[in-house]
């Protein structure tokens, strides 16, 4: 392999750790469903890609990318565990495909990449498996179960707990990401690592303060608890607006170009986020998708008031209480 794409998210860095650890002269880079064509058409030799949901928007372009990347015999793994868009063809799709919606990409990537001959993944990487799946809140699986038996799991969440707080105050830089892939690759303990340690206590103080200060700012619409700019992790200020409010879905969003930008959390299993919000927001000029309880959106800004209304009546319609009072 010469190429490693992957998410920016804990689940997509361990993936790309996972992945070089079996593929070691291979570069990182980082991308997402919506620029993932865009992405793959720098991309010229054998890929492997993780935890990037094909989008149905640009489900198209991607797979026009990959059929040229395959031509002259070139290998590509597709890893992932987003639900497949109604587009998608087994047929035609011109890559290996690992993929299944109950777990996270980096059990998928380390249960796949084990398989591989030669086999050049540690054992030890299973940790890293193991740290993917928490990040995705995706741990209470089989294969995570019987791989964190091999190990003691009050040491291992804390190094686990180091590495996503660590990964979390990073942002968007790429750069650094791709360092922590590295180093997560040396299936070294984050623990061992002082730039990662400072990073998480750093990040673990601010979460402190912003989960108080999101008590305080929450805005409710219904079964919605929504955050704007907080200029912090959108995914914890979804988690931490739900959770001051008791609400069914969370949000964090930011206003950027025009947009506002969400993460979205829900805890309810009526709940299919990844369903619903394609068909809300397409009307709305945006683009919406993920996983049902964890979902991303972006709405243009003067449509988010319309987009609240609808979105709760959408989860109002699927939580109601279904019972007929005789
Ligand atoms: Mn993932």
């Amino acid at each position: 392999m010469k190429w490693i794409v992957s998410h920016g998210d804990t689940d997509g860095i361990c993936s790309a750790a996972l992945a070089l650890s079996a593929f070691k002269d291979a570069s990182i880079y980082f991308s997402h469903p919506v620029g993932l064509a865009e992405d793959l058409a720098h991309v010229e030799g054998d890929v492997v890609i993780c935890d990037i949901a094909l989008s149905g928007s640009v489900y198209g372009q991607v797979v026009r990318e990959l059929k040229r990347i395959a031509q002259g015999g070139k290998r590509i793994l597709y890893i992932d565990h987003h639900p497949l868009p109604e587009v998608f063809d087994a047929k035609e799709f011109p890559a290996e495909l690992v993929h299944a919606t109950s777990s996270c990409a980096a059990e998928l990537t380390f249960t796949r990449l084990m398989k591989e001959t030669p086999r050049q993944m540690p054992d030890d990487m299973s940790r890293v498996a193991i740290f993917g799946a928490i990040g995705d809140y995706l741990d209470k699986t089989y294969e995570i179960e019987a791989l964190l038996n091999k190990w003691d799991k009050r040491g291992l969440y804390l190094e686990c707990g180091i590495m996503i707080q660590a990964i979390d105050a990073l942002g968007r830089n790429h750069d650094s990401k791709r360092k922590v892939a590295q180093f997560l690759a040396a299936a070294k303990t984050p623990s061992s690592n002082e730039w990662l340690v400072n990073l998480a206590i750093g990040e673990a103080l601010r979460e402190e303060a912003m989960r108080k200060k999101i008590k305080e700012d929450v805005k409710t619409v219904g079964q919605i608890a929504y955050v704007l700019d907080m200029d912090w992790s959108l995914g914890k200020t979804a988690v931490y607006a739900k959770g001051a409010t008791g609400a069914t879905v969370g949000i964090g969003g930011e206003t950027r170009r025009g947009f506002i930008e969400m993460s979205l959390r829900s805890h309810s299993d009526k709940i299919e986020m990844n369903k619903m919000l394609p068909q809300i927001v397409d009307q709305l000029g945006g683009t919406g998708g993920g996983h049902p309880k964890a979902a991303g959106a972006r709405i243009p800004i003067d449509k988010f008031d319309t987009f609240l209304r609808l979105f709760n009546a959408a989860i109002t319609e699927k939580t109601a209480d279904l019972n007929v009072v005789y």
